[in-house]
């Protein structure tokens, strides 16, 4: 691929902004490139000129924070903040599903205001799956905003980078294929414009794309040590213990990414998985700074690993050390590992069924909705019994009051945040008929979800067979 056009020089700051912006995982990668790129203009004694948006502010760098995705609001006036008084704006927009209303928001932004900022989109998906459904309080929805991109494109005022990858491996779990092939996009096009505007010659992508190859070459040629890795950390996670990432510098920053995202995508505990970095916070360089007095989970210096951690390990948690001597080439590998590790972790410790999340937190319209339609393709249920199921798990309740069916989706999703094993309660219920006290039960007696799951549906698909049967046998004898 090449772009024949002469570049501009890198613009003047004051002036000017790069703003990257994502929300979850996609946030966390916008923060990564930013802090590497703007490292990189330091160095050549260049004016930071780019800056990074994360849905919840900083704290959602390294906690759980999915409510913020669905405030297309919330986006558009951040944007508004950090672009204030600028003539120029490039704005990157990262959704791996085309489906953040945060993201949808600032795009809206930039639209209206064409003189100033020029949009790009970062997903996954082929334009016609964006998600068309209506975002509360405003006239747009994601496809929409899409398809006023692909308009805009056509005169090179908007750009729409959206390779298809192909599902995830672990269904919905946008961080592995998606957020690997951000970070690459992302570095590639920003090293090479750096590149452009140093030689002012033309854009070439080719030679750091080899590179790529070869890292992912490099790490799956160690599948048998990554899989032994997976092992010894799914054994700590099955026997209640941890697992630590002790990092040192970008590396460490992917640790503490990495750990980040298991809440949200297993239901996991902060504890279980825990990332430090050496320098903390001020190596970090993060907008807000210091985090620590937020809570516990935001203690991330090697200091609080030393004092709140270490005293209690014993021989069965699992502490791994992230670390090169050669500066960040090894970026991409150590992400391939971790989320490996995190993932298959976890598959030990049966949160996944099949390729599902069975144990996903319900915080938000997307995984509300990701969850209504795991009920449905694992119970067969319609999709109002499976919301119905789910609303019960939700609220703790066997029958449901007129408000919890009538209210905003919103409190529907704060009240998930406050439960546990929402998902995997509405199952057992919507497969045995039980009450939400007796699924709750159930699912105490067996440590291992998948299991209660596995159990429920092969007592569920038995009598469903049993069922069938006597009716044919019925049929044949009326
Ligand atoms: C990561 C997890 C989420 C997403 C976030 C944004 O595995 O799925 O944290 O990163 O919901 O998703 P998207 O599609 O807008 O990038």
């Amino acid at each position: 691929m090449a772009d024949r056009a002469k570049p501009d020089r890198i613009p003047d700051p004051q002036d000017s902004l790069i703003v990257l912006s994502g929300c979850g995982t996609s946030g966390r990668l916008a923060f990564f490139i930013t802090s590497g790129f703007n490292r990189e203009l330091r160095r050549l004694n260049q004016g930071a000129i780019c800056l990074y948006i994360i849905a919840g502010g900083d704290r959602a760098l390294f906690s759980s924070q999915e409510a913020p995705e669905d405030d297309p609001i919330l986006g558009s006036l951040s944007l508004r903040k950090v672009s204030e008084g600028k003539k120029r704006v490039l704005f990157i927009g990262i959704s791996c599903g085309l489906s953040a209303p945060f993201v949808a928001g600032q795009l809206d932004v930039c639209l209206q205001h064409p003189d100033v900022y020029t949009p790009v989109l970062i997903g996954f998906n082929p334009a016609h799956q964006a998600r068309k459904e209506p975002i509360p309080g405003c006239t747009f929805t994601f496809h929409s905003v899409v398809e006023r991109m692909q308009e805009l494109s056509k005169m090179q005022k908007a750009f729409l980078i959206n390779p298809a990858l192909g599902p995830e491996a672990i269904s919905g779990s946008s961080r592995m294929k998606g957020g690997s092939a951000t970070k690459i996009l992302l570095e590639v096009v920003f090293s090479a414009a750096h590149a452009a505007n140093s030689s002012r010659t033309p854009i070439l992508y080719k030679y750091r794309m080899k590179s790529y190859k070869q890292a992912l070459d490099v790490t799956y040629s160690q599948a048998e040590g990554i899989a032994a890795l997976m092992e010894a950390a799914g054994h700590s996670l099955q026997c209640g213990r941890r697992v630590c990432y002790l990092g040192w510098g970008s590396l460490g920053l992917l640790g503490l990414i990495d750990a980040s995202e298991c809440k949200p995508t297993f239901g996991a505990d902060y504890e279980d998985i825990r990332g430090f970095v050496s320098g903390g916070y001020k190596e970090l360089g993060n907008k807000e700074g210091d985090l620590n007095l937020m809570g516990c989970e935001f203690g991330i210096t090697h200091d609080d690993f030393l004092n709140s951690v270490l005293p209690c390990l014993t021989d069965k948690d699992m502490v791994l050390l992230l670390y090169s001597h050669s500066g960040n080439q090894w970026e991409l590998s150590t992400k391939l590992l971790l989320n490996a590790v995190s993932t298959g972790a976890h598959i030990f410790k049966g949160k996944v069924y099949q390729n599902y999340m069975i144990d996903l937190q319900v915080t938000n319209s997307k995984l509300y909705h990701r969850a209504t339609r795991l009920l449905q393709t694992l119970s067969g249920r319609s999709e109002s019994q499976c919301e119905e199921a789910l609303l019960k798990a939700i609220y703790q309740v066997d029958k449901l009051t007129e408000d919890m069916m009538t209210c905003h989706l919103k409190t529907h999703t704060d009240a998930a945040g406050k439960g546990e094993k929402v998902v995997p309660l509405a199952l057992v219920c919507l497969l045995t008929g039980c009450s939400v006290k007796e699924a709750k039960s159930l699912l105490e007696r067996k440590a291992i979800i998948r299991e209660a799951v596995e159990e429920c549906l092969l007592k569920y698909t038995s009598s469903k067979g049993l069922k069938e049967t006597r009716e044919s046998e019925d049929k044949k004898l009326r």
